[in-house]
């Protein structure tokens, strides 16, 4: 690894925190226990902020909010093109505040700053004007049905929706839930991850800037155990998107079943397959696979974090692999040119320092890294190993961390064979100049995603969601629109049926 661009001066600090309350109908608000918790700078662990802990009161409070703000209205009943307006006004203000939020955004979870302010924001932003696109343009059908009657479908926002969310990409997720649901016209009650509350509130203060109406979306901070169950389990929330791990998914999804059945969409863990064939251009599959594994800080969902390597080329990629993770700049994600920062926090970087120690401990072949960076904060050396099996836990479990495993195939059934044989389902990159195998491989893996000679491309008009245990339901784009909507089939009997 690199800390050459370390010794750099900032390009950017810290910005001061000015909202920490909770934000329920409108207005900032503590807990009703007065109780806080802190978020920690992973650069350091020390604190940047004490936010309000929110727990069942408080979210007993927000739902009533947003309970109101549908039923009483105006939002839901409130033309659509004004819906519209609000959001693109919120997306002019995102431009105008995009620096700052950045900042938030690197501070609360140790992305670089440069991610953040050129990718992560501008992709907020134009996630909120795709949006503001559909509000418009969501509408019903006429239904030729048998008989006499005239049939139509009325497309109605769902109601109140719950929404959960994680650390890692805090303002996306906040994006791919909010987006959909303020465009079909629904209210919100949207938890926080515990690690990364910040920027979604600065968020949800500028949307209230561009006119959103107080209950409409209200963000309250806090646990999981405490104030995310008690939003799944809540009977007055008519919907709950959840993105977070496999075994949270599986708790959210029996609270909502044991409550009132309200419907539940999960975008969960992965463990997506990178398939580097025998005809790839070696270069540029390593730096491909390199970028599909460690992009911030390898906590993706979607991390290409089983790197499948034909035979014929083997060898030379593993060389250039570890290589180009050695040339990974790591450092203050406040600096210039810098690629990798610390991990969230202690509890994720623990996680992957033990499946660090299982790797070795299994056998595969520890390349370069495997230890901390430092002695202090959270930063991990770019890891690669090789001989991974099939069968270790590196190969099987999410690590979540800036950890690659190199693997060996030798014929393209057997690689279909062994990418399919996991719980997951999420995503998959393929490397190969030959239509043929690329078709086949589409086709034959069990994911939600195919990239093709690319990874991670995310606009907002492609869906993203799981097959198998990575989830249900898909995010961006047109199919994300279902999941707020509700469809109301309408008939009328029909006076005069020859015309
Ligand atoms: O996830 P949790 P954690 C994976 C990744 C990571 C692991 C654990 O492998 O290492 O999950 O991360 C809320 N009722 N992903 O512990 O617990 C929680 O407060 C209701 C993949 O952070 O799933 C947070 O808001 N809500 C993933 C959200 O769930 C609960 C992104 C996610 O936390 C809850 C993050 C409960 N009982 C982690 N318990 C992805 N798909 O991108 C927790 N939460």
């Amino acid at each position: 690894y690199s800390t050459a661009a370390a010794v750099d001066d900032p390009i950017k600090s810290p910005v001061q925190v000015n909202y920490s309350q909770l934000l329920i109908n409108g207005q900032f608000v503590d807990a009703v226990s007065g109780k806080t918790f802190t978020t920690l700078d992973p650069r350091t662990g020390d604190v940047i902020a004490h936010v309000a802990e929110g727990d069942s009161e408080d979210v007993d409070r927000a739902v009533s909010a947003a309970r109101k703000a549908f039923d009483e209205g105006p939002w839901p009943k409130m033309a659509a093109y004004e819906r519209s307006k609000i959001l693109l006004k919120f997306a002019d203000l995102l431009e105008k505040h995009n620096d700052e939020i950045a900042a938030l955004e690197t501070w609360d979870n140790g992305k670089p700053y440069e991610q953040a302010a050129q990718i992560e924001v501008p992709m907020f932003t134009r996630l909120f004007r795709y949006y503001a696109g559909w509000a418009d343009k969501i509408h019903g059908l006429t239904v030729p049905a048998d008989g006499a009657h005239h049939v139509q479908t009325l497309h109605e926002p769902i109601g109140v929706a719950g929404q959960i969310i994680p650390w890692n990409f805090p303002l996306l997720m906040f994006a791919w839930k909010v987006g959909p649901a303020l465009a079909c016209g629904n209210t919100i009650v949207l938890k926080t991850a515990e690690q990364t509350p910040l920027s979604a509130l600065y968020a949800a203060k500028l949307l209230h800037e561009a006119g959103l109406p107080s209950g409409v979306l209200n963000v309250i901070s806090g646990f999981g155990p405490t104030a995310g169950a008690s939003l799944a389990s809540h009977m007055e929330v008519d919907k709950l998107a959840f993105t977070g791990s496999t075994d949270t998914g599986k708790v959210v999804l029996q609270l909502a079943a044991k409550s009132n059945l309200k419907p539940v969409t999960l975008e969960l863990g992965g463990k997506s397959p990178f398939i580097v064939c025998e005809d790839a251009d070696v270069d540029k599959a390593v730096e491909l696979a390199h970028f599909a594994l460690f992009f911030n800080q390898g906590q993706c969902c979607c991390a290409g974090s089983r790197t499948y390597v034909h035979e014929k080329v083997y060898d030379e990629f593993l060389e250039k692999a570890k290589a180009r993770a050695l040339k990974r700049v790591v450092g203050d994600p406040f600096k210039g040119g810098i690629e990798q920062g610390p991990q969230v926090d202690s509890d994720q970087f623990e996680k992957i320092l033990r499946y660090i120690r299982s790797g070795v401990e299994s056998g595969a072949t520890l390349e370069t890294g495997g230890e901390r960076l430092g002695t202090k904060g959270y930063y991990i050396q770019p890891t690669v190993f090789s001989n991974v099996k099939d069968d270790m836990l590196i190969a099987k479990d999410e690590i979540f961390g800036p950890v690659q495993s190199i693997l060996k195939f030798d014929d393209l059934d057997e690689v279909i064979r062994r990418s399919n044989a996991s719980r997951y389902g999420l995503a998959a990159g393929v490397f190969t100049q030959n239509i043929d195998t690329a078709n086949t491989l589409t086709r034959a893996l069990r994911v939600g995603s195919v990239w093709i000679n690319c990874f991670d491309v995310f606009d907002a008009a492609i869906p993203f969601g799981g097959y198998k245990m990575s989830g249900h339901g898909r995010e961006k784009g047109i199919y994300s629109l279902s999941n707020y909507l509700q469809v109301k089939a309408v008939v009328t009997p029909l006076k005069n049926p020859a015309w």
